[in-house]
């Protein structure tokens, strides 16, 4: 008997699989396609992270189980490789970045392949390639084209550290995403992508969608999609202040006004204002602080009141201040609000520190704190608004303020325009070029790729401009339109540009005339199943569904959403329950595992170690554990026998386990799958023998999370490919025991139980109970005068 050795067996089938392909997909019009994606991976210098594989696993479980369902799967994979850590890691050891990129390529392929994972690598795809972001600078030509995609000199984020603009997305409390370094403003020239244009049908479309109620709320919130009113209110100088709000029922709670500091009021009424020094220094203050600072919703109120002109109410005709103050930001809405103390808690806190009135409108028990809660309230103090609730009261203050002509009902997005330019190297270039006479102009079609020029120097400036732009061979070019003198952009894209459309790319990998054929969508699109990381939900996720839905409108996709159904994995930590990284020095080399316990074993223990979508601390123990499974699992080779022996329990347990395993593959259940995999095993070995047809059964079960050793023993035995098997099928009507065991009571006292079968009729067993030793003393010289029975539970006799 030999033993088991992963590292033979895995090295051995991975080979097999490099030869013979069989994961190579084609487009089959007689087979149903099925297209699983899951998220490609940034090539980082770390090489691949254990994390990695627990998505890729439990994709690739579902990928083989379609497999042998009959599909025509999609399994591709790829590397999305622009981006920041590649260039400051190349920027650091003074190695070009594709050099680097190519390095961290190979490294990552030999690791995905050492995991035996179904990829079809015919169709690998890489950002940096410019046979690749050729198409991806296409799409950018085509936003341009339709107006989509324009400049506009705007304040933006800008990381002073990493030298380089950063979009909202990508600032995380006031911080740099990428280097944790502080983020301050800058005003800058800058390509924008008007997401905005989608954000309804971003929101609307998701009810199209399979996807977790979390990402889609997390969508939502994120687009934040609000309506309201816009009401101007008289100044008493003559002109108008006009504010957004989603509450216009709370109108006759008004008692100040406030604007933010870049509104063009103050400086409109320069001469007016009284304390204009004072304004003029806050703002100042003000404008060197973040968005994220300013929206604070706990910090201390500050403000500036306008001293020397006021607002007039629309309907009460009060006067009411204005106040400039940091918690209004230029960005949102128009700019100004109608401040409502009593029942907003940012105006709450700001009245009460500048001794502003507190006027309830909406009915409830009012001490110290806003009454946000509108639930069953209704409106008081409020004219003609009194008495209703505060969804009717809504509607019929948009009525009047219309209808007084002071403004009008409106809808209103968080979601920003995309700040699409980035003054870095190692990106892909924007293929426009600026003539003096015909202002932007694309690059001919016909010269695309734009290729992103070798050089020597690709460190940013520190002006702030690409380092594209101290390129004059790149730079001085002509215009495509007149052939005069002229200039290129020299700003590249954003690291999600590439992976807004790569799942499209995948579909017609090698296509040179276009991004993806329409034959090739039709056939393999959308997505199946989408797996992928909850921190992509708000970014990459609307990203590739706003770029899908331009390429629809253009007709170049035939759905409207690229993703029919999105699940996401929890990650996995250090085995101390903290993020793994390298500072912490809890990072697990996936090779050492490898190398340790095999592939097979690590793969089992990604699915095991628990609830898939939840995160899990690593644990070496669990690994012993999955180690040892597959070593028993392998040594049921010795206890193999020709012909039946069925007894009926071990048959319903195989039924079971094959309905189980089936529908947890399904359902993120890895676990239970396993689990339930594990107690089959041990009753196998519990009868010390397991049949030819068992055995084959067995393999096909565990075959998607151990492929090489089922593989192996598949071959040994049957001399054929496990792969080459149909998914296993259960019988409904094995699925439970026939017998049943059920107590018998006397007069209500349980004196036995007796094994029945479980469709015997309530006669039948009365007769039964009757004819059996150890009921008789109970029954004999009684009459039966009532039977109780709950079918398959209990029975109970009442004798007299
Ligand atoms: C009056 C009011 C009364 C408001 C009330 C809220 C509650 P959401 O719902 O998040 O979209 N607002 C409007 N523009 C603003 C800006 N540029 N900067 C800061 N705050 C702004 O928020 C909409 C509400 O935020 C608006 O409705 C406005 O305050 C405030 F009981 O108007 B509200």
């Amino acid at each position: 008997m030999d033993k088991y050795n992963p590292n033979a067996i895995e090295k051995k089938w991975q080979e097999i699989w490099r030869k013979e392909k069989p994961w190579k997909t084609e487009i089959n019009e007689d087979k149903k396609k099925y297209y699983i994606l899951v998220e490609f991976p940034y090539p980082s210098g770390q090489g691949l992270h254990v994390g990695h594989p627990r998505s890729y696993t439990a994709l690739d479980v579902v990928a083989r189980k379609r497999r042998l369902e009959g599909y025509n799967v999609l399994y591709p994979m790829g590397f999305d490789a622009f981006g920041l850590p590649t260039e400051n890691y190349a920027i650091k050891h003074k190695i070009h970045p594709a050099k680097v990129t190519k390095a961290n390529i190979d490294n990552f392929k030999r690791q995905l392949n050492s995991l035996g994972f179904s990829f079809d690598w015919d169709r690998e795809i890489n950002t940096t390639d410019p046979e690749y972001y050729k198409w991806t600078q296409w799409i950018f030509l085509k936003f341009f084209e339709k107006g989509l995609a324009y400049k506009k000199e705007m304040p933006i984020n800008w990381c002073p550290s990493c030298k380089t603009g950063l979009s909202n997305e990508e600032v995380i409390g006031g911080c740099c995403e990428r280097c944790g370094g502080e983020v301050i403003h800058k005003v800058k020239n800058q390509w924008m992508l008007k997401i905005t244009e989608y954000a309804d049908r971003l929101i609307d479309d998701l009810e199209e969608v399979d996807y977790p109620q979390r990402v889609k709320a997390a969508q939502i919130n994120w687009i934040g999609r609000s309506y309201g009113a816009e009401i101007n209110f008289e100044t008493s100088d003559g002109g108008k202040i006009n504010v957004f709000t989603t509450r216009p029922d709370t109108i006759f709670g008004v008692t100040y006004l406030a604007i933010a500091c870049e509104h063009k009021l103050i400086e409109k009424n320069k001469d007016k204002i009284k304390n204009y020094d004072e304004v003029k220094k806050y703002i100042e203050a003000t404008l060197k602080k973040s968005d994220f600072e300013r929206s604070e919703v706990n910090k201390d109120k500050t403000g500036v009141v306008l001293d020397g002109i006021y607002a007039i109410h629309p309907f009460t005709k009060e006067k009411l201040p204005i106040f400039v103050s940091d918690y209004i930001l230029m960005s949102y809405g128009t700019g100004a609000i109608m401040a409502v103390p009593c029942h907003d808690d940012r105006d709450f806190a700001f009245a009460k520190k500048f001794n502003m009135g507190i006027k309830q409108v909406i009915s409830g028990d009012f001490k110290d704190q806003a009454i946000t809660d509108t639930e069953g309230k209704t409106l008081i103090n409020s004219s003609f608004l009194d008495g209703l609730s505060v969804d009717e009261a809504k509607e019929k203050a948009i009525e009047e303020i219309e209808k007084i002509g002071v403004g009008k009902k409106t809808k209103n997005f968080k979601l920003r325009d995309w700040v699409f330019s980035r003054q870095r190297y190692w990106g892909e270039p924007i293929p426009l070029i600026y003539c003096e006479e015909h202002g932007y102009v694309p690059v001919k079609e016909e010269d695309l790729p734009l290729v992103l020029p070798d050089v020597e120097n690709y460190e940013p400036t520190d002006d702030g401009e690409s380092p594209l732009s101290k390129i004059d061979s790149f730079v001085n070019t002509t215009c495509p339109i007149c052939g005069k003198p002229a200039k290129r952009e020299t700003d590249t894209m954003p690291q999600w540009a590439g992976s807004s459309w790569y799942y499209l790319r995948y579909m017609d990998p090698h296509n040179d005339k276009e991004p993806v054929s329409k034959k090739a969508v039709d056939y393999y699109g959308p997505v199946d199943w989408y797996n992928g990381g909850m921190e992509h939900t708000t970014l990459h996720l609307l990203y590739s569904r706003f770029w899908h839905k331009f390429l629809y409108d253009l007709n170049l996709v035939s759905t409207k959403e690229p993703y029919l159904k999105r699940t996401s994995h929890g990650m996995i930590l250090g085995e101390n329950g903290e993020k793994m990284s390298k500072s912490r020095g809890n990072v697990v080399n996936p090779d050492e595992v490898v190398e340790k316990y095999g592939a097979d074993t690590l793969r089992c223990y990604e699915m095991f170690i628990g609830d898939f979508e939840k995160s899990v601390p690593w644990s070496d123990s669990s690994m012993n554990g999955c180690r040892k499974f597959l070593e028993k699992v392998f040594n049921l080779r010795d206890i193999i026998t020709d012909g039946e022996n069925y007894s009926e329990d071990l048959e319903i347990l195989i039924n079971k386990t094959i309905k189980k395993v089936s529908d947890d593959y399904e359902n993120l259940k890895y676990n239970t799958a396993i689990a339930a995999l594990m107690e089959l095993l041990n009753e196998f070995r519990k009868k010390d023998k397991i049949t030819k047809k068992d055995f084959s059964t067995y393999l096909t079960l565990l075959y998607p999370v151990a492929p090489h050793v089922t593989s192996e023993l598949f071959k040994e035995v049957f001399d054929s490919y496990v792969y080459d098997e149909d998914w296993p099928s259960y019988d409904e009507n094995k699925l439970t025991e026939n017998t049943v065991t059920i107590p018998v009571q006397i007069l209500g006292k349980t004196k036995d139980t007796i094994d029945v079968d479980r469709e015997i009729n309530e006669e039948d067993l009365v007769e039964l109970i009757k004819s059996k030793d150890e009921f008789k003393k109970y029954l004999e010289g009684k009459n039966i005068v009532k039977v109780i029975y709950i079918k398959e539970k209990i029975i109970n006799l009442i004798v007299k």
